[in-house]
């Protein structure tokens, strides 16, 4: 939970259930087709620079049967940039009906070779488990850990196992429904391992209302010590529900990390492949204590990346989706930023690691100091 002074200012915000209306504004885009502009309307920060040449990769590098290339994992691995991909293919014409994970390397995080083999997994249940999907991934003292989303016949769960060739991932453990999003830490907190998640309550919260969560581990096994870290009314620009994003990145002022924040609106109908699709996803960005990760130190309450262009808004498959997975901080300063838009292909975004941690830590006035100005 927020436990510094710009608490009561987040809280106390305008949250954006009350002003979202169900109304879909029709404009021409680009290409002179007829684009929705979702209301409210939510623009990237602009410290975000969107790479020119995006997506980095689509279906049409795959050398393998695809359809949608999205919600990748990246990290920095001897020397190179390695990416762990979601690949969805199959079914008839805008439908998919299987997934994989696709690897791929990289000398610049830019241009990306994909290995002619998915991942395979091992040490599971192929009865119960029916796929994995949005990968993230960490390395830990020299080790590269693989997280990801995983779909059973009795729910969903979030799961974590380990690589060395990058073409097994041989599991370690997975949740119990419903969890899902979960992120590792690239080091211990007080000699444990630290994920993020996000369960899924459905009792208690009333309609979807999913909130960001920390859990503790000694071996990756058993998880507990768990808090609550943000809940989605912390987020002034979601109304239904956040997710841990890109496993966080160590600053010196704390744990910069990426999210993702959803809102909803009745009013919204087709835009995608599917005949309703209600959903916003956008990316925020906040600053978690380094000693106590539960705690978050700041948070911008503007979104860190809206979709806006044609590949996040007007194209694909769920139109209206942010959703990173990796975050790499270079030597530079310069953070890159990647994620998958529309559920349709990977993109690369940069900001500079100084804009970021101002948009985490600026100083915000609360509503009565506003009134007062
Ligand atoms: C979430 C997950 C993600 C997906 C997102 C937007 O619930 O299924 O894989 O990118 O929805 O469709």
């Amino acid at each position: 939970m927020l436990l510094n002074g710009q608490a009561s200012d987040i809280i106390n915000s305008v949250h954006i259930k009350t002003i979202i209306i169900s109304r879909v504004l029709r404009l021409r885009g680009l290409k002179g087709q007829i684009v929705m502009q979702l209301s409210p309307i939510l623009k990237s920060s602009s410290v975000i620079k969107r790479y020119a040449g995006n997506p980095v990769l689509s279906k049409n590098d795959m050398p393998f049967e695809s359809k949608l290339v999205f919600n990748a994992g990246v990290t920095k691995y001897n020397g190179k940039y390695v990416m762990v991909f979601r690949n969805d293919y199959g079914g008839g014409e805008n439908s998919v009906t299987k997934t994989n994970l696709g690897v791929a390397f990289s000398d610049d995080g830019i241009r990306w070779d994909v290995r002619e083999k998915p991942l395979v997994f091992r040490g599971y249940d192929e009865n119960e488990i029916r796929r994995f999907y949005d990968p993230r991934l960490t390395v830990i003292d020299g080790k590269v850990f693989v997280c990801f989303a995983v779909d059973s016949r009795h729910g969903v769960m979030g799961g974590i196992g380990t690589t060395g060739d990058f073409e097994h991932v041989d599991i370690i453990s997975v949740s119990t429904p419903d969890n899902r999003n979960m992120v590792l830490f690239p080091e211990k907190a007080s000699g444990l391992y630290v994920r993020l998640e996000r369960p899924f309550p459905v009792y208690s919260r009333g309609a979807d209302r999913f909130d960001m969560w920390l859990s503790k581990s000694p071996d990756l096994r058993f998880w507990g010590e768990s808090s609550l870290v943000l809940a989605v009314e912390d987020v002034p620009y979601a109304n239904n529900k956040i997710g841990p994003a890109a496993p966080p990145v160590r600053t010196d002022k704390g744990w910069l990390t990426l999210f993702h924040a959803v809102d909803k609106d009745e009013g919204r109908g087709k835009n995608g492949w599917e005949d309703f699709w209600k959903k916003r996803y956008c990316a925020g960005i906040a600053l978690l204590d380094l000693e106590n990760p539960e705690k978050v130190i700041g948070m911008s309450k503007e979104p860190l990346i809206a979709p806006e262009t044609y590949y996040e808004s007007d194209e694909g498959y769920r139109q209206n989706v942010i959703f990173p997975g990796g975050m790499i901080l270079e030597d530079s300063g310069e953070v890159k930023i990647y994620y998958g838009a529309a559920d349709t292909v990977e993109c690369l975004a940069t900001a500079d690691v100084t804009d970021l941690l101002n948009l985490c830590t600026e100083k915000r006035l609360s509503p009565k100091e506003l009134k007062a100005t």
